[in-house]
């Protein structure tokens, strides 16, 4: 027997450390992945996002053919349709009536297309992005600083320093890869010092030396104060301030503060003067920084205020020294250069006078855009009040991202006509569309992303696009085409768009601007396919691209001289009253809006419900038990997560944190960006997604339960409802505070002539219920009022549904919830690879495994992507404490 394999190297569609993923295609079936061994970025690596990429290829749910006003309708039909409305509110309102919103995951080429279309065609700027939700402050600051939107360093430089601060960053979770590089380095060098900073301990913090839980908000009075310290202790670099800088007299004067800074900014004196000292002590000082930083009313000014430090101390340009943003989705930096932003033009060109002619001149466009469009919550605040009539979305959810996410959907609702184009059928933002286009998703797509460190990376197809799935270039472009620009959208290959974006990046250049690929220009389709992973600027003097910016301390500014940015701190955030702060971001296994990591049961276990992180005092003041349901309001939403009561101060009191990725399709209420206000920098118009103000009541239950099903049965009639699934079963954990009689009525639907079993015990609510077909199990609801009581074992009920027939002594035991012969759960997931539960890992430890190389010996967990490794060694920790307790 013969079998047909080929193997592709492409980059994950996830994170931007941008790893390279091996996929080999064996007869039809990808097998499972694995890291590509001399990847720049991950160097075989893959964490568990990455390493269950095959595990979400399936077709389930994919948008297949595009959809107008819900009807199937040929391609031709939806393009005519899309093309004729663009023309209809551009003729009557002009061009500014209409607008794109797109997102840091489209490939360079898809954005380019589309950004060509709207700035240099229709004329208008409104094409925003899902950036603005992410970089925008980021990118604000680097220009500012630097004049021109740059990431000065490497992925090297975090392992090559001394000392790394990560401010507002949990890297372990979001840039799992980098952590493990970064944790690899302070293992081969222990003397390496690392600092959190951050208001939550998160998992980053487990290899931290020094974790600094700051107020939120306080990060410029923190860097400001850093600033001044530096400058009393002469740690200043005077002559790297004098030949390459401007501004520091100005800047030096903002940083004055009254009040002693580490009772402001809410750390102890001694925390936070090691902190200090050992900035003065090491050259060698990376300072990450991610959403806490941007995602702020000041993020602009935050990112300013530590660029500043690494501009007075020299610490930029250097091996192992210089400011990082990290940037989030696979291709936010691809849409930076293609000025996907509103307020870019394109190519690292803004809108003055003279980029705009040459962008012209280059597109040979009718009508370039001559001003900034408007910035995503602006955009949609447009839409809200008629000024913009039509609507494209483009790769991603913003009625599950935005804030106010409820506002959002109602202006989608007064817009003439909303376009969304999507791989997936059943998002909260399909279901606000007018027309709905299929987009090719990753494995299908063609094209390039870049990276944190500017590796642009190639994501390369290795299976046919399902139904009429189109790839979103081809899309924009056939819309070009049918608005009357047949020549400059005729494009037949990504390959073609690659090249005239490099050719737009080098036109009239001269040096004079950092984003640079003309040594990119002219490949064929065949060196295109076979593009090496590389570092732009790629040009005559940087052939093989570069690692660092600066090192020449030559900055984009028009005197060549850097800027220090004074910036003047706020007062910290704080609780008022009853009012909790909420801060919101990721969980290690799910992505965004869960619209592919929610089709891996694998990843879905490490946590299969959305939640909400709770301070102990906060919520004894309100009378709330861990694990509850609790009831999350303001003015704006009302949501409805499970609350985790925290320990060992992980939580600041006052302070909650929750998951920013449940949708509609997985969850009751759990959107919570619908809590959040829609304040934002005034700079970078980055809205504060960390600072939501709720408050925070138990839920009256009458009931709590769990329902399993083989079928998927869709939202449930019951207030609260979590959904997860597998191949085998659709899984709800619920709560309501009415009987449970409208469940039942809808599994009786839902299931019509099956077998029951079922007991039931009114006073308790306690119900259970078991649906048995044909010898199959079907369906099971074990409800309680006391979400305490544990209903069985959920591990093996679950297996239940994988076995095709139930014997008679089994429905009994399924009654019961549990095994004849009664065996263990295993607990929650820890180990998403080998699926190993925290019973069995518990177990491990007390027989002696005492550290995460016997963990892994004994039970393989930790030793595929090492994703579960900072929660092995905390499990490891409390194991230790209890022992020393009680000795
Ligand atoms: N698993 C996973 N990984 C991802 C993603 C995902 O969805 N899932 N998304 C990707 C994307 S697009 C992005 S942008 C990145 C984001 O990556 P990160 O920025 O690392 O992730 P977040 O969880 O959003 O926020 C980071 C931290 O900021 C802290 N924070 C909140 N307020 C403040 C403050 O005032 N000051 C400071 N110093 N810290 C504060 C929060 O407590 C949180 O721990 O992750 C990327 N990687
Ligand atoms: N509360 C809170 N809100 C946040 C954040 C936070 O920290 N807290 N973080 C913000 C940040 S940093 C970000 S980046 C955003 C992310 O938020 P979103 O961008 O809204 O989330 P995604 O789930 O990534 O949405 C991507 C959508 O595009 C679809 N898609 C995937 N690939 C393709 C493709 O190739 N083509 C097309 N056409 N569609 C595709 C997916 O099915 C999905 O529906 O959320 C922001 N919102
Ligand atoms: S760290 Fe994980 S999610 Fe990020 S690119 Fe690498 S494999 Fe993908
Ligand atoms: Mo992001």
């Amino acid at each position: 027997m013969t079998t047909d394999t080929t193997t592709s190297h492409t980059t994950c569609p996830y994170c931007g450390v941008g790893c390279g993923v091996e996929v080999s295609v064996c007869d039809g079936r990808v097998q499972p992945v694995k890291g590509i061994d001399n990847h720049p970025a991950n160097y075989g690596r893959l964490c568990v996002k990455g390493s269950a990429l095959h595990e979400t290829l399936d077709h389930d749910e994919r948008l297949l053919t595009p959809l107008i006003h819900g009807e199937p309708a040929s391609w031709d039909a939806a393009l005519q349709t899309v093309a004729d409305k663009m023309k209809q509110v551009i003729a009557d309102h002009g061009p500014d009536a209409v607008a794109f919103y797109g997102s840091g995951q489209l490939l360079t080429e898809d954005y380019y297309v589309a950004n060509k279309l709207m700035k240099g065609f229709i004329g208008s700027a409104n094409t925003d992005t899902n950036s603005r939700l992410c970089m925008a402050s980021a990118v604000v600051a680097h220009k500012r600083a630097f004049g021109s939107d740059t990431v000065p360093g490497c992925y090297e430089d975090l392992e090559a320093a001394d000392l790394l601060v990560l401010v507002g960053s949990n890297t372990a979770w979001a840039h799992p890869i980098v952590y493990q590089r970064i944790a690899a380095a302070k293992a081969a060098r222990p003397e390496m010092k690392i600092v959190v900073i951050d208001p939550r301990r998160t998992a980053t913090c487990d290899i931290a030396d020094l974790h600094l839980p700051i107020r939120p908000g306080s990060d410029t009075l923190l860097f400001n104060g850093l600033l001044r310290y530096l400058h009393n202790e002469r740690a200043t670099d005077e002559a790297f301030l004098q030949q390459h800088c401007e501004g520091w007299e100005t800047t030096l004067d903002a940083t004055q503060y009254d009040e002693p800074l580490a009772q402001t900014i809410g750390v102890t004196p001694s925390a936070l003067a090691q902190f200090f000292y050992w900035f003065k002590e090491t050259p060698r000082t990376v300072t990450v920084f991610s959403q806490g930083v941007n995602q702020s009313r000041d993020g602009s000014d935050k990112a300013n205020a530590i660029i500043n430090v690494h501009l007075a101390t020299g610490r930029i340009g250097k091996p192992g020294a210089c400011p990082f943003s990290i940037t989030g989705q696979p291709n936010a930096m691809g849409g930076r250069e293609v000025g996907g932003l509103a307020n870019q033009l394109a190519a690292h060109m803004d809108f003055g006078d003279d980029d705009a002619d040459r962008v012209q001149r280059f597109w040979q466009s009718p009508n370039i855009a001559k001003y900034p469009g408007l910035k995503a919550v602006e955009l949609f605040q447009a839409v809200a009040e008629g000024r913009i009539k039509f609507l494209w979305i483009m790769s991603t959810n913003p009625l599950v991202s935005m804030p106010d996410a409820d506002t959002v959907r109602t202006a989608l609702q007064h817009c003439e006509m909303v376009v969304v184009s999507d791989c997936m059928r059943y998002t909260d933002t399909t279901a606000a569309a007018d027309i709905l286009l299929p987009a090719a998703s990753w494995g299908e797509k063609n094209g390039t992303v870049t990276n944190s460190e500017r590796r642009i990376s190639r994501q390369r197809p290795f299976l046919n696009a399902p139904g009429e799935a189109r790839p979103d270039w081809w899309i924009v472009s056939q819309v070009g085409q049918r608005l009357g620009f047949s020549n400059a959208f005729n494009y037949q290959h990504p390959a073609d768009i690659f090249d005239e974006h490099a050719r737009l990046s080098g036109f009239e250049n001269h040096g004079q601007r950092d984003f640079d690929l003309s040594g990119l220009i002219g490949l064929s389709q065949t060196d295109y396919d076979a593009m090496l992973p590389v570092q732009w600027p790629v040009n005559a003097k940087y052939p093989q691209g570069r690692a660092r910016f600066f090192d020449d301390g030559r900055f984009y500014t028009p005197n060549g001289k850097a800027r220090l940015i004074p910036v003047r701190a706020q007062a910290p955030l704080s609780s008022s009253g009853d009012t909790l702060l909420l801060n919101t971001g990721r969980i290690r296994d799910h992505w965004h809006t869960m619209t592919r990591t929610g089709k891996s049961a694998r990843l879905t276990q490490h946590s299969p419900e959305p939640y909400v992180d709770m301070h102990p005092i906060d919520a004894a003041q309100r009378g709330i038990i861990d694990g509850q349901i609790v009831a999350l309001s303001n003015t704006q939403a009302r949501s409805l997560l499970r609350v985790r009561i925290t320990k060992d101060e992980r939580q600041r009191p006052g302070e909650l944190f929750a998951p920013m990725h449940w949708t509609s399709r997985y969850a009751s209420r759990a959107r919570v960006c619908t809590l959040i206000a829609s304040d934002r920098d005034p700079h970078s118009g980055q809205p504060a997604l960390k600072a939501g103000r709720v408050d925070v009541s138990p839920y009256p239950a009458r009931y709590y339960g769990f329902l399993l099903s083989r079928r998927d049965i869709g939202p449930l009639p019951c207030d609260y409802w979590a959904y997860n699934r597998s191949a085998d079963y659709h899984a709800y954990e619920l709560a309501d505070a009415g009987s449970a009689d409208g469940l039942l009525q809808t599994l009786q639907r839902q299931f019509p002539g099956i077998e029951w079993l079922h007991v039931h015990d009114n006073a308790e609510q306690h119900y259970r219920l078991v649906g048995v077909e044909q010898g199959q199990l079907q369906c099971l609801l074990f409800t309680h009022r006391d979400h305490r009581v544990e209903l069985g074992n959920r591990r093996w009920l679950l297996e239940c549904f994988t076995s095709t027939s139930i014997s008679d002594p089994e429905r009994l035991a399924l009654l019961a919830g549990r095994p004849r012969e009664g065996s263990q759960d295993s607990g929650a997931i820890i180990c998403s690879c080998f699926q190993v539960g925290e019973t069995a890992i518990r177990q491990a430890i007390a027989n002696g495994c005492d550290t995460t190389a016997a963990l892994g010996k004994a039970l393989k967990c930790g030793t595929n992507c090492g994703s579960c490794l900072p929660e092995l060694t905390g499990l490891i920790e409390t194991r230790c404490a209890i022992t020393a307790e009680s000795a």
